[in-house]
């Protein structure tokens, strides 16, 4: 059972595994392009249990790599509907968890705000416009054998 790239990051006791790119800088609608192109997509996280996963293993090793965290910010799978309601576009679910939102956020900035970027430095989120350019995160769940 393998992760679809080496540099994809296992978490054994889902068998699921995650990918932050931090390459390229794309609009959502190309980073899940992107993702569904390992067979994968922006990485929906569930709930606080694989939240605490992700911002306790994935984000350390990837700011170790460069030395440090900086300002780089990433996009999930997290998306406002018509109805004001945060959706997964994995598995078009309504968030079930009050999630990780940074300090005053989701704010929906000029009523524009529709997509969620995660926060390297700190794994917290925030609402943005889909259309501006940042780093994404995959998730690939290896099938059942
Ligand atoms: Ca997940
Ligand atoms: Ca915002």
């Amino acid at each position: 059972m393998e992760c679809p790239r080496p540099e994809w990051k296992q978490r054994r006791e889902t068998n699921t595994c995650y990918w932050f790119e931090d390459g390229d800088r794309l609009p959502q609608y190309k980073a899940d392009e992107r993702c569904r192109r390992y067979d994968g997509k922006l990485v929906k996280i569930d709930d606080a249990e694989e939240c605490d996963w992700i911002n306790g293993n994935v984000i350390p090793d990837l700011s170790s790599q460069i030395g440090g965290g900086n300002g780089r910010s990433f996009y999930m799978g997290l998306k406002r509907d018509g109805a004001d309601q945060w959706r997964w576009e994995l598995d078009n679910t309504i968030i079930s968890w009050p999630g990780n939102w940074d300090a005053g956020e989701p704010n929906n900035h000029r009523n524009k705000e529709n997509c969620v970027i995660i926060y390297e430095s700190t794994g917290k989120w925030n609402d943005v416009m889909c259309g501006d350019s940042f780093h994404y995160v995959c998730e690939y769940q290896i099938p059942p054998q």
